[in-house]
């Protein structure tokens, strides 16, 4: 396959600096070269400009740095359309996870059909009502399924990015109060822990698969590391007890690769300041081989 890989070293949609030297972070780990040992060609295009948030007005408390997100979102965007459209596929390098507005929203203007896994302590399902932080990063997944702010919903001037009954999310553990009532009312799909605990992740998986690439549709992967439990992935801006094993999460990433779904991929919020000897760019490597077709034998 051919992979186009992005840097989106965003920081604006967090509270905690560091998670814009992942996507460098990620590249000294191997990942170039590893992707390409697997049989891949690896078009490496660079980071995209990110201004420093010291440099740009908070704005409103609620939606800090709204208007720069907004702006790198719709330019994202494009470089993702433009990976696709050369038939390329995108994997894109966090930085926090309000990159996925922009990612998701370049990949739905090709693929319109696009479901989405979004593997997460977090739903990422705020709004300006119900945020406890007023960061960004924790309301891109409803801003794509078209609720909340105005701005975030209408990057690229459609919306919704996704269709409600197409999003997944997998491993959640810490959510809002406002946001689980979110979730409820408009029927997403969530697998908590718990529901990996209950079923296991290859079933949690494979219904995954079904709901986000219903009638054999493009899936599109979010994956946060902070998914993880914080011993296999201590670098991670908000890192919650409790979150999946270094096979559970491999195996997730097996079991993706193995369904040829897969048309594009985030990879994010591996904060570099909060880890230890690059531990959690190399498992944000180890896990985006899996996905991309590594096996055992
Ligand atoms: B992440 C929290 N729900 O909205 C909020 O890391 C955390 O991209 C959001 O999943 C975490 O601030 C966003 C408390
Ligand atoms: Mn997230
Ligand atoms: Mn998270
Ligand atoms: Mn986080």
């Amino acid at each position: 396959m051919r992979i186009r890989v992005i840097g989106a070293p965003i920081d604006l949609g967090a509270d905690r600096r560091g998670v814009d030297i992942g996507p460098r972070a990620i590249r000294y780990a191997g990942l170039i070269d590893q992707l390409q040992r697997l049989g891949h060609s690896v078009n490496d295009v660079g980071n995209i400009n990110i201004p420093l948030p010291e440099n740009q007005p908070t704005g409103n408390p609620r939606l800090k740095y709204l208007e720069p997100i907004t702006k790198l979102a719709e330019e994202l965007s494009g470089t993702v359309s433009d990976a696709l459209e050369a038939e390329e596929f995108p994997l894109i390098l966090g930085g926090d996870h309000s990159m996925a507005l922009g990612s998701i929203s370049g990949v739905a203007r090709v693929h319109k059909n696009v479901g989405v896994i979004w593997v997460d302590a977090h739903a990422d399902f705020n709004v300006e009502e119900t945020t406890p932080s007023g960061n960004i990063h924790g309301m891109i997944l409803a801003a794509l399924a078209g609720l909340g702010d105005q701005n975030l919903v209408n990057v690229g001037g459609w919306s919704p990015k996704i269709d409600k009954n197409k999003i997944v999310i997998i491993g959640a553990r810490d959510l809002d109060t406002g946001e689980q009532k979110l979730l409820r009312e408009h029927n997403i799909h969530v697998f908590t822990m718990s529901d990996i605990d209950r079923r296991g992740i290859s079933y949690v998986m494979q219904q995954a698969i079904e709901i986000a690439g219903a009638d054999n549709g493009p899936i599109h992967l979010s994956l946060d590391l902070d998914s993880l439990d914080p011993r296999e992935a201590p670098g991670v801006g908000t890192p919650v007890r409790g979150g999946l094993s270094y096979r559970e999460a491999h195996f997730a990433m097996e079991m993706i690769a193995e369904c040829q779904r897969m048309v594009s991929m985030d990879v994010v919020e591996v904060n570099s300041i909060l880890d230890r000897e690059n531990t959690t760019a190399q498992l944000a490597v180890e896990l985006t081989l899996s996905a991309l077709g590594k096996k055992i034998l």
